[in-house]
């Protein structure tokens, strides 16, 4: 095992990864930006190195700043988190090649996934169901691209193949549309990713987000722990999480999530990774493939009965994974509500100090967060300060927690979305389960025409 991990992240991640390496007998080093050097978790690691201002680009992507880092506390392996430079290939690569580990896949993988087109044909080879589309890029034609849209059938999506999570997508309902929106896509994805490759899809209209979780070793051994429904969702920011799914095809989803880990097996995958899928009319659809561990990962760790976070640290340094497919029952239901530092009603950021901080607790209730009474909330990062994540046997008992988390739960001296969570629990609709990732938009936007009318 390492006996030094440098941490690569911030807030409630680096928090994380740090637990799971004291729990590991690992030492650890925080790298922090300047207005992060009170941060709890960086006061609570065995060393710690400030790698630049609060700017992210001058700090937390600062390759060669954390590179030295890890060279001056010779640590030996580096966890990136998520976001930041999880998904970089260049950065693991530099790491590899300055002789330390990076904790995650091998950067030849991340940039197979990284770009969506290579990872979809990657899936199609694994046997993986994707969406309908195209056969790769786009080309140059536009008389080719429209017999491509007309055979899939409209309403089709121009998808940026530098892009993801997102980023970089035109849907386009009439053929008289098309060639306007994938030369505008193509320019974006252009100026946005250095890469102007675009493919195309059927669009789905109404689906529902659901992802797989897979750890893979080194030795092509390859479990899947479950997946995940993320489709409550605004602005491609997932708001709440859960696993298992609720009411969806349960045959199909088994024989997707060994699909997924038999893909692993063939790539040759190594770590933590999330196969995410579209699911519309009982079906599965891949769309994309993340190759860090996501800020969900503890619905899937309380289901599953797995530590991620650790399963990371424990492939990097060389073990075999040490369960197998069987072993993994999934048990219980899991909701995880992301808090944020925002208004709950106009969404804008509302960093500052926290006065007062009172977590919840007691029964199936797990908090993973980096705040404290005292802790300010710097303007510089994403809004998130913390996750409530609650289980029990079923759905109906997760859900029934969580009220009384948020209802116990104080955060004194910024705004949350607190009062958010507190009105989806009680949601008809998200009681009943199986919301499609446009239901929460849909409903925010009729509660603001409301307010309007007021
Ligand atoms: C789609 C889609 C409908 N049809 N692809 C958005 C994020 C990126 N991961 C893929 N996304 C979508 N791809 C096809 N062929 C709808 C979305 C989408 C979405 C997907 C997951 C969660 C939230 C979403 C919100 C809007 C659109």
């Amino acid at each position: 095992m390492f006996e030094k991990v440098l941490i690569a992240n911030r807030g409630e991640i680096a928090l994380r990864v740090l637990r799971a390496c004291r729990e590991l007998g690992i030492k650890t080093v925080a790298v922090h930006s300047e207005v992060d050097a009170e941060a709890k978790y960086v006061k609570l690691a065995d060393e710690s190195v400030c790698i630049g201002p609060a700017a992210s680009n001058l700090s937390y992507l600062n390759i060669p700043a954390i590179i030295s880092a890890a060279e001056v506390t010779d640590a030996e392996a580096i966890h990136p988190g998520y976001g930041f430079l999880s998904e970089n290939a260049d950065f693991a690569e530099r790491v590899e090649k300055s002789g330390f580990v990076f904790i995650g896949p091998k950067p030849e993988t991340i940039r197979l996934m990284g770009d969506k087109v290579s990872a979809k044909e990657a899936m199609k080879a694994a046997a993986v169901p994707c969406v309908p589309g195209s056969e790769g890029a786009l080309p140059e034609d536009p008389k080719e691209v429209v017999k491509i849209a007309r055979d899939i059938g409209y309403p089709v999506i121009i998808k940026a193949a530098g892009g993801g999570g997102g980023r970089g997508m035109r849907v386009v309902h009439t053929e008289a549309a098309l060639s306007n929106a994938v030369n505008m896509t193509r320019a974006e994805a252009q100026a946005a990713f250095g890469n102007p490759v675009v493919y195309m899809e059927k669009f789905l209209e109404n689906p529902r987000h659901i992802e797989i979780q897979i750890l893979a070793d080194n030795f092509k051994n390859a479990v899947w722990l479950g997946e995940r429904d993320c489709s409550m969702q605004r602005r491609h920011q997932k708001v709440i999480e859960e696993a298992p799914a609720p009411d969806v095809n349960r045959r199909a989803l088994a024989r997707i999530g060994e699909r997924c880990a038999e893909a692993c097996r063939r790539i040759g995958y190594r770590g933590a990774g999330t196969f995410e899928f579209l699911y519309e009319n009982n079906e599965y659809f891949f769309i994309e493939m993340n190759t860090r561990v996501q800020v969900e990962h503890p619905v899937t760790e309380l289901t599953a009965g797995i530590d991620i976070v650790q399963a990371q640290v424990r492939i990097a340094a060389g073990e075999k994974l040490w369960f197998r497919q069987r072993d993994i029952e999934p048990k219980g239901h899991a909701i995880e509500c992301r808090i944020n530092a925002e208004d709950p009603f106009k969404f804008t950021p509302s960093p500052g100090k926290i006065s007062n901080w009172h977590p919840p607790g007691g029964p199936g209730i797990r908090v993973d967060s980096h705040v404290y009474s005292g802790y300010t909330v710097p303007p510089n990062y994403d809004s998130m300060i913390g996750k409530v994540i609650a289980y029990g046997d079923s759905r109906e008992q997760a859900i029934r927690r969580m009220r009384i988390a948020l209802s116990e739960m104080m955060v004194d001296g910024i705004k949350t979305n607190i009062p958010l969570h507190q009105e989806l629990m009680l949601d008809e609709r998200f009681v009943k389960g199986g919301c499609s990732i446009h239901y929460l938009e849909e409903k925010l936007a009729a509660r603001a025409e409301a307010a309007k009318g007021q």
